[in-house]
């Protein structure tokens, strides 16, 4: 089949995720068929840098024939077999042993799930649940953030705050509130309407309080958890202030609220620990994963629960009405363990830490000087780049969309760079080498600059058609 021949047949009969499907219809999807290393390769034979590890998740990279044969050899074995009903089987039960002994000391327990969202399901009961049984029923309302992604069932979409997504999913489910987001640069330095002008760690500690008010306003005897990832990734890779989680976590602390720091993208070695709250010195009761946990290579997640939780789940519980077909799933269960074992092996974690990490710093701080980028920012393997207007300093009009101009622009040149707006973002494979760092910050530059030249001929064109 050719290029055309997908395009087609995709048209047809494939509704895709996040999608305006009517628009890509007219426009054609890109056929992706092979993967190496850190590139993928479409259909049309061009090579691309893949600067989002997939969708934040293969960071073992592509082609890792030992994750292929640990899949083989478990399916040889036991393709499939649940984990209800007082049973389990060997995947299962090392993968919650690996987990465990790689997780902070207080993490002694895992929950699996087929994905971030159900883990995020189950997070939300867990805590409900827990509070009911400390005999504190009425602590129901979980604490998200504005802007922040936490999956796409019904309950994870309540939990995360992207405006549009609420929009179209109602009604979302009840007792779930929002505070503003950590985001200095969008929030702190330009204001949108908040706290114009502020340093980011005076910011940072605002946002902080808002949790705080948040809090008092809802009544603490009500509020149950406190949901946020470490670095915010779909938001737009955002990285707090310095003074942010320390504030948090005093506030969470004074009012005995549940700490559940979403791992899906942050945990397995992404910010240069196994976790994101390792990084921060957080203390989560609950972890819900996915993505880096396997690689990509196939779907798995889970919630690591700590102690706190755990013992009460476990003491006063008796049995927990939740679970799904594929909690534990031996063939995923195996293939994760596997990548778990390589990412040891060959110390990828602390390479991100000590050499990867503050290589791509030193080369993407290089862009803060492009004239259309007002901030670089990275810590491990993310970054962001936030675009402004050269001639003012200042955001461009939400309408020119100029992040997805961006966007295309990379593409065509042979880089995946997402755009949030207009925040540029990247999460590479952590198995990218400083040679390949150096050609997705090439590839970044030559982009901005083929954008910076689209928009001067837009302005150019619309000068001439004013005085025509
Ligand atoms: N939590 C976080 C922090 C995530 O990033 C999920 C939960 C949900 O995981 P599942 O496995 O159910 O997708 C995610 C997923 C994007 C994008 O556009 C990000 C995600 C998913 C889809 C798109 O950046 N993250």
């Amino acid at each position: 089949m050719q290029t055309s021949d997908y395009q087609r047949l995709d048209r047809a009969h494939h509704l895709h995720p996040f999608t305006d499907f009517k628009a890509l219809g007219e426009e054609g999807s890109r056929i992706i068929e092979r993967g190496e290393g850190v590139y993928i390769i479409d259909s049309e034979g061009n090579r691309i840098l893949d600067g989002m590890a997939g969708l934040w998740c293969v960071n073992l990279g592509y082609g890792r024939e030992e994750l292929v044969e640990a899949a083989t050899a478990q399916m040889r074995q036991l393709p499939y077999y649940n984990n209800f009903f007082k049973t389990t089987h060997p995947p299962a039960v090392k993968l919650a042993e690996t987990l465990c002994r790689l997780a902070p000391p207080h993490i002694n327990r895992v929950f699996f799930t087929g994905s971030g969202s159900e883990a995020n399901d189950t997070v939300l009961r867990m805590v409900r649940r827990y509070w009911a049984l400390k005999g504190q029923p009425e602590k129901q309302w979980v604490i998200g953030r504005e802007n922040a992604y936490h999956g796409s069932t019904v309950a994870g979409l309540s939990l995360g705050g992207m405006a549009p997504m609420h929009e179209q999913g109602g009604p979302l489910v009840p007792k779930i509130a929002h505070v503003r987001q950590p985001w200095w640069f969008g929030e702190g330095r330009f204001g949108e309407g908040r706290s114009e002008g502020q340093d980011p760690e005076t910011f940072g500690r605002e946002c902080a309080a808002a949790l705080e008010a948040k809090i008092l306003e809802l009544g603490e005897e009500n509020v149950a958890a406190f949901i946020a990832e470490p670095v915010q990734g779909a938001g737009g890779a955002i990285i707090p202030p310095a003074s942010y989680w320390p504030a948090v976590k005093a506030v969470l602390a004074k009012y005995d609220i549940l700490l559940v720091a979403d791992e899906v993208i942050c945990g397995f070695g992404r910010l240069g620990e196994w976790f994101g709250s390792v990084h921060y010195g957080l203390e989560p009761d609950l972890m819900p994963i996915a993505k880096g946990l396997s690689s990509g290579y196939l779907p798995i997640g889970g919630v690591l629960v700590g102690d706190r939780v755990a013992d009460t789940l476990i003491e006063e519980g008796g049995e927990f009405f939740h679970g799904f077909t594929y909690s534990g799933h031996p063939t995923c269960a195996a293939v994760a363990q596997r990548n778990l074992e390589l990412m040891e092996a060959e110390g990828v974690v602390e390479r991100v830490r000590d050499d990867l990490g503050p290589y791509l710093a030193q080369r993407w701080q290089a862009l803060a000087k492009h004239p259309l980028v007002g901030e670089a920012r990275s810590l491990g393997l993310i970054g962001a780049l936030e675009l402004i207007d050269p001639a003012t300093g200042e955001r461009f009009d939400k309408a020119l969309a100029v992040g997805n101009l961006c966007r295309d622009l990379c593409f065509a040149s042979g880089l995946v760079m997402r755009s949030v707006g207009d925040t540029m973002i990247i999460s590479p494979p952590l198995v990218i080498s400083h040679a390949e760092i150096d050609e997705l910050v090439d590839k970044a530059r030559a982009a901005l600059d083929a954008t910076l030249a689209r928009l001067a001929d837009t302005t150019t064109d619309q000068q001439e058609e004013t005085s025509a």
